[in-house]
Parts: structure tokens; sequence; C-alpha cells
């Protein structure tokens, strides 16, 4: 798909008059920016249907990954790159007198995600396409995203994120693709005159589901998969039954925000009819989607694979069923043995509140035919497990127990595979967390490593040091990522040392700009970046890093004349908006920021940044410009993160606890080239075992520790007294769950130790490129195709630029 400058030129400016009757100099960046993007979907068009029909004419199996989340961020730019288009198009657009970064800025991020989770999905998406796999994502079109972050008076504050107010040109709502979806009413078993049961579902609200497609374009292969986002409306025939403005929100706020407040009951009862609806909606269509070309279902597993991506869609199971058995008339064990077949399910962390758990009652309203049919799997689980093993297992493990519906349970119990996301929380799972589930079925256990889209981390988010890879390595890397490892023959170069120093130095200084223009905040260009991006939660711990800057800034209130290596730290995170302590956790860090900033004597030594409005965009500015990576979460309880492998990727040195993926990144670039620090998961559980730990222990002992901890109660940050206090007591009164007080010495130690590497530039720059040399291995495209060879079974399909190929032979 190339295109040269001047048919590019003679195309956007024909499209620019088709859309809006304007020339380039009378257009506004908006104008041009969905000009742009119009013009690209159109291009990318094509491709989007040959491979569908591809996928359709070909009969290869499909993957299916519902995710309650996506976070694909902007999508100009990453179309552009794959397409091909990204320099001709940079400097056609030149040519005209307009600089792209500009019309890209215009891009709300497509925020419909929280952080990880969902990013990692839209990785996945990226990469999938990339590979050539046929694979879709199937989600909700939030209208609303996730919350828009402000800091008032160091508060944060959420904002509705309004991302189509202007409208998405990347989608395409497709009207004849729309299936109903059924909540609440009543639901029987009616016997007939044959004495057969039939179920009838009575009563129900009616809502139909419409999707909204856009195109996932591969890298440069000519593949364009789909992601089908579903909103809710109104069904025609049903609009006599919706006379009320009040009865007309509701079906809207179906669709309305990701994660409504869960803090009440009729929050909570809106999520699960979210699971529910694009659950049903996503089966519904893929089911009919097969039948309507011709397939048997009683074989569907061979052309269809369902990924549950955490367990929100793990409903999937009882739809499956539900379709297979109520509408297909299929028997229940011949049903039951192809769902498990066709579904797959990742755990993605082994925090027990993630863990999602539904009253019966609740569930039972919201879908009573679903409920019915998970009470029947349940049932004929218990009955056939009863024998075999100890009633003990059987009760810990089955669906429904104490008026609970464990969803974790119907996903493992109702398909083939479970897996991990790295290597220590998949042991996790099999050894302690779903250790009953292990025993029962271990071979559908299996680990698969996070990965990131590394066109996006690196191609897209630090051209820079793209260009030096190039001139160093050659190209190759572009393809295949693994041969960043090329890299490794420079590690004592001293010209590629010096130059990626410099590389760095552009993107941090562009950050500085960035930083002054965002927060007014003027900071040192060749202080240490320091950053811990992430969303805010105390297992992570934020607050370690905030004790830490507080002790800097006491030693160098005591000694003004003490010198340290200047330091910049920057935060990304929003906090959920009903988790009051990872709140005062911003707000003490935003007053501590406050007065470090404004303190004449600190100078240049010190800043603290705490960006607004964490984004997948924001990510792409803060990574490339980053010295050190904050992977400091509690040991065990991060089940791989992706931050870490972004930052590596973009020669951070990662300093970090030995936590999820850190541990294979330790691997990766051995322990010279990372600063590791803190308990070890073995140490964490032998606490636990013991309960032996008492963090008071550790402020009473320690002169230092004391003074950081006091600094939260005793006025040193000002207006941050009540959630000093709160911080205060989560340490001490409450026993500091997360270890915060028995690692601080030791993480106090590894910065030390940052600091002292990084005074030595040449040491440090070699620990550098050793970690983007290494940072291959953690490319999505190698995590899909695992995922593609032992889960989904399913193959590259031809692609299109293979067909036409062919044809042209
Ligand atoms: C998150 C984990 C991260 C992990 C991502 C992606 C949830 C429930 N889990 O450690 O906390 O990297 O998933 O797997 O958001």
């Amino acid at each position: 798909m190339t295109i040269s400058k001047e048919l590019f030129k003679e195309k956007f400016m024909d499209m620019l008059t088709e859309k809006y009757a304007l020339s380039v100099e009378e257009a506004s960046p908006y104008d041009l920016y969905t000009t742009l993007a119009t013009l690209i979907r159109a291009t990318y068009a094509k491709d989007w249907g040959i491979t569908r029909r591809a996928y359709n004419t070909t009969h290869e199996k499909q993957v299916y990954y519902f995710s309650i989340e996506f976070l694909p961020g902007r999508m100009m730019k990453s179309n552009l790159l794959n397409m091909g288009w990204l320099d001709t198009v940079e400097a056609s657009l030149k040519d005209l007198g307009i600089d792209l970064e500009d019309i890209l800025e215009i891009e709300p991020d497509m925020a419909l995600g929280n952080g990880g989770l969902g990013r990692l999905a839209s990785c996945f998406m990226d990469s999938i396409a990339s590979e050539g796999l046929p694979g879709n994502g199937n989600g909700i079109r939030y209208k609303y995203g996730l919350f828009k972050q402000k800091f008032i008076d160091g508060y944060q504050v959420e904002l509705p994120n309004e991302w189509l107010s202007r409208g998405n040109t990347w989608e395409v709502r497709r009207d004849s693709k729309a299936v109903t979806v059924k909540f609440n009413g009543h639901a029987y078993l009616k016997e007939l005159e044959d004495g057969s049961l039939v179920p009838i579902h009575e009563n129900p609200t009616v809502v139909r589901a419409i999707p909204y497609d856009t195109g996932m374009v591969g890298y440069q292969n000519g593949t364009v998969n789909t992601l089908r986002l579903w909103d809710a409306e109104i069904p025609l025939e049903e609009e006599i039954n919706y006379r009320s403005i009040q009865q007309r929100r509701e079906i809207e706020d179906l669709t309305s925000v990701l994660y409504p407040d869960d803090s009440n009951e009729a929050g909570r009862r809106l999520r699960l009819m979210q699971e529910y609806f694009f659950v049903s909606a996503g089966t519904q269509s893929i089911i009919r989607h097969f039948k309507a070309n011709g397939y048997n279902l009683n074989n569907i597993d061979e052309y269809v694979a369902i990924h549950i991506n955490d367990t929100h869609p793990a409903m999937c199971v009882p739809e499956f069923m539900r379709i297979l058995v109520d509408e297909e008339q299929m028997n229940w064990e011949r049903a039951w043995a192809l769902t498990i077949k066709v579904m797959s399910y990742t755990n993605h962390t082994i925090l027990a509140e993630a863990l999602e758990k539904w009253p019966v009652e609740m569930l039972r309203s919201v879908q009573p035919r679903i409920y019915q049919i998970i009470e029947e799997i349940d049932r004929r689980f218990v009955e056939q497990m009863t024998g075999t093993i100890d009633w003990g297992i059987i009760e810990r493990t089955r669906i429904i127990s104490n008026g609970i519906v464990h969803m974790a349970h119907l996903a493992i119990i109702g398909s083939h595979s479970t897996n991990g996301v790295a290597k220590l929380h998949s042991d996790l799972l099999k050894n302690v967390v779903l250790h009953d589930f292990y025993r029962l079925y271990p071979s559908r256990f299996n680990n698969k490593t996070n990965g990131i889209a590394e066109r996006r981390w690196m191609q897209l988010a630090n051209p820079t040091l793209s260009h030096l890879l190039d001139e160093t390595i050659g190209t190759s890397w572009r393809f295949e990522a693994s041969d960043l490892y090329l890299l490794m023959n420079y590690k004592d170069d001293k010209k590629v040392l010096h130059a990626l120093a410099k590389a760095k130095q552009v993107n941090k200084t562009r950050l500085a700009k960035f930083i002054e223009k965002e927060t007014g905040v003027i900071v040192n260009d060749h202080a240490i970046f320091d950053v811990q991006i992430k969303r805010l939660h105390a297992y992570k711990r934020q607050l370690l890093n905030l004790l830490h800057i507080i002790k800097l800034y006491l030693d160098l209130k005591e000694d003004p004349k003490k010198k340290i290596q200047p330091r910049v730290f920057i935060f990304g995170a929003k906090a959920a908006p009903s988790y009051h302590y990872a709140k005062a956790i911003i707000k003490v860090i935003n007053e501590l920021a406050n007065l470090i900033n404004n303190d004449e004597s600190i100078k240049d030594q010190l800043k603290i940044v705490f960006l607004e409005n964490y984004s997948v965009s924001l990510a792409e500015k803060i990574i490339p410009a980053a010295d050190v990576s904050e992977q400091i979460s509690l040991a065990s309880k991060e089940a791989s993160g992706t931050s870490n492998m972004k930052l590596m990727l973009n020669g951070a040195i990662t300093l970090a606890t030995l936590d999820g993926a850190n541990i294979e990144i330790r691997d990766a670039v051995g322990d010279d080239n990372i600063v590791i620090f803190g308990l070890t998961e073995a140490e964490v559980y032998a606490y636990y075992e013991q309960a032996n730990y008492r963090a008071f222990e550790y402020y009473e002992s320690s002169v230092e520790l004391r003074k950081v901890i006091d600094a939260l109660i005793d006025g040193t940050i000002p207006n941050s007294s009540q959630e000093g206090i709160e911080i205060y007591d989560s340490l001490l009164k409450y026993n500091d769950e997360f270890f915060v007080l028995r690692d601080f010495a030791d993480y106090v130690a590894a910065q030390e130790k940052v600091a002292h590497l990084y005074s030595d530039q040449e040491k440090w720059l070699k620990m550098s490129l050793i970690n983007i040399a290494n940072a291959g291995r953690f490319s999505a495209d190698d995590t899909v195709k695992k995922y593609a060879e032992d889960i989904w079974r399913i193959k590259p399909n031809k692609t299109p630029q293979q067909v036409k190929d062919e044809t042209h032979d």
C-alpha cells in the first residue's frame, strides 16, 4: 500500500474539497485531521473487505477476543505506519505547509479502558493483524470511556471523557448486523405434550445491540482485522414501551461509562448488564455469521475460538450454551464439549477484589435463563466430581456457593485453557490461587508472558531512537523485534553509546518543554528522569516512591550544601473514582510537588511532576524520555506489568522488585543491567504464613524512616493533613498491607545505586543499550503467536498481498 507524494497530495486535496469544499489554506487543523482520517480509512477499506472475504472463503479458524476494555489510544499514526504511508504523508504535508504532528494531536485517545488489561488487548489486536492471524476484538463502545482526570487543588477530579463528541472517523456502524439482547423477566422450563422441556423467557427487556466496526490494520501485510464494539439502542418495535426519558436513559446507560460506580447496588447491576450485553451480542453474531456461511455448528470448534479476557466476559460460557441448546436444539453434552473446546481464559490478577463474584439474586434477575444454565453447569460439575476427589475441593471450586456466583470458576470449568500473564503469576495461579483447579485440570494451565506492540512503543513513540537503530543495525528490527539483539554488537562502541545519549537527550528536552507547557514547572532536562506510570493502586506502591522523595527532600533541607544526582520524578496515574486511599496518595504527591518545586533552596536538584490524565498518548510522550523505570509493586502482586517492557525498550533502567515480568526482564538483561531490591514473593508468603510482620518495628527502629513517616502528619507537607493521617494510619495502625516500611531501606539503597550508576555515564549508557537490545523478546507479535499455536489453534491466513501476488502470477 505505498503511495507517491504527488498522488497523496492530489488525493488529500480532493478529499478536502469533497468533504468540506475547502482549500488547505482555509481548513482548520480539525478539518485536516478528519480529511486525512477519511482518506486513510478509504484506503485500507479495500484490504479490510479482502481480508474478511479471505477468512470466509478459506474457512480458516478465527479467534474472537472478548474484552470489557480496549485502549487503542490514537489510531492515525499507527494506521499510517502500518500502511507504509507515514514518511510519505509527513513529507507531503510538509510541502503543503502542514505539520503532521499538529494534526495527530487533534485525535482524541480511544480510551475504553483503565490500564494494562485494556492496553494489552489493543497491543494484541495490532499484533494479531500484523501476524496475519484471523482474529477479531469484541467489546463495548462506551460513550464516555474512562473519566478525564484533572487536578484541582491537588485533588483528582473526574470529568466525563467525551471522546465521541465530534464523531469517530475510524468506526463503521453496521445496522444490518444488529442483534437483540434480552434482560430481566422470568425464565422457566415448559413441559410439552411429548414430555420434553422447552425454556421460556417471559417478559424480558429487549435491547438492540448495534455493532461499530473499526479496522485493525496489520503492519505492511495487507491484513485488516476488525474490532467490533457494541452500542445499545431501543428496538424500533419496542419503542412504544419506552415513553419516558428515564426509561430511555436506562438503555443508554448500558453503554455510557466504563466502570459504573460500583459502590452501590444499581451501579453493580449495571456493570453486570454491560457484561452480559457485549457477551451476548458478540456470541450471537459469531454463531449467526457462521450459520449464514453454511458451516455446521456440530464442529464449530474447528472454526471458532473465543477468548475470555479476565472474568468480565465469563458469561460467554453459558451464553454459548444457551444458543446451542435453546436455539439450535443441540443436546447438552455435545454443546458442553464444544463450549470447552471453543473457550479459553486469561487471568490477569491474583487480587481477590478483581476476581469477580456476583450475588445469585442479582445474576438471576439480570438474566434468568443464563442463571439457570450456570446452575445446570454447576450441578453437573458437582455430580461429575463427586466421589472422584475430596469434597472440600468440590466445595471450593464449584461455581455457585453460598449465594455467590464465582466468575473465574465458570471461566475455568467452561474452557480448555487458563493462562497467567508472566511466569511467576502463572506459577502462583497453579500453586496457590487456583491450586484446587490445577489439581482438577493440570493440562489446562499454561503461561503466556505479556508482550507489547513494539511498533507503537518504538517506531511511533520514539522516532529519534528508531533512526539511530536504523543507522546502527539496519531496519530489520522494524519487522522482527528480536533483531534488536544486533545492537549487542555495539555495547562497547563509544560512538553508538554517545549517539544513544544524544537521542535520549532530544527526547528529554522535548518532554521538559511539554511539562512546562502543561504544568508550568521548569525541569532540569539533564537530571535523571525517574518515571512511574500506571494505575494508582496500593499494591503498586507509588507510596514507596513518595516516601523516598520525602527522604531526599529532608536530606537536602537538613544539609543545604548536600549535592545529589539531580532528579525529576514523573508520575502518571488515575485512581478509581471510589478508591479513597489512592486519591489520598495523589493529593499528597501533588502537595509535596508544590512544596519542593517552589522551594528556592532545592533549586534544580529535585522536581516532582504529576502529569494529569495519564493515557496512551501521554505514555508515548513520557516513555522515550525516561531514564529510570519504577516497577516497585510488592512481590507477587503485579501479575505482569507492561509499562516495564515499554520503558526497557526505550532504554530506561528498571528499578524493580522481583515481581511479574520484572523477573523475566532481569533474566533477559542480567543482574548487572537492572536494579533489584525488596522482598521476594517467597518472603512475602512466609510473612503471611507466620503472620509475623510488624510494620511498627521498622518505624521504631529506624530514625531515618521515622522522620519520613512523621513528615506525613507533622505539617511538613502543607494542605494534606487529612490524607497524611490516612496514609500514616494505613502504615502503622493497619500494619502496612503492602510491606512499604519493610522494603523502604532496601529501596533507598537501590535508589542510591541508581544515582551512582548514572554518575558513570558510559556504564549507564551501556546498560541502557543492553536493555534495548534485549527488549525484542517482549514483542506482542511473539506473544500472540504463542496464543495462536497453543491456545486458539489458528494459523496465519494468506494476506491480501499474497492473494494478489498469486492471482498476478
Ligand atoms: C493487569 C495486571 C497487570 C498486567 C495487565 C495485563 C488487571 C486486572 N490486571 O500486571 O495488574 O500487566 O493486567 O495482563 O487489570
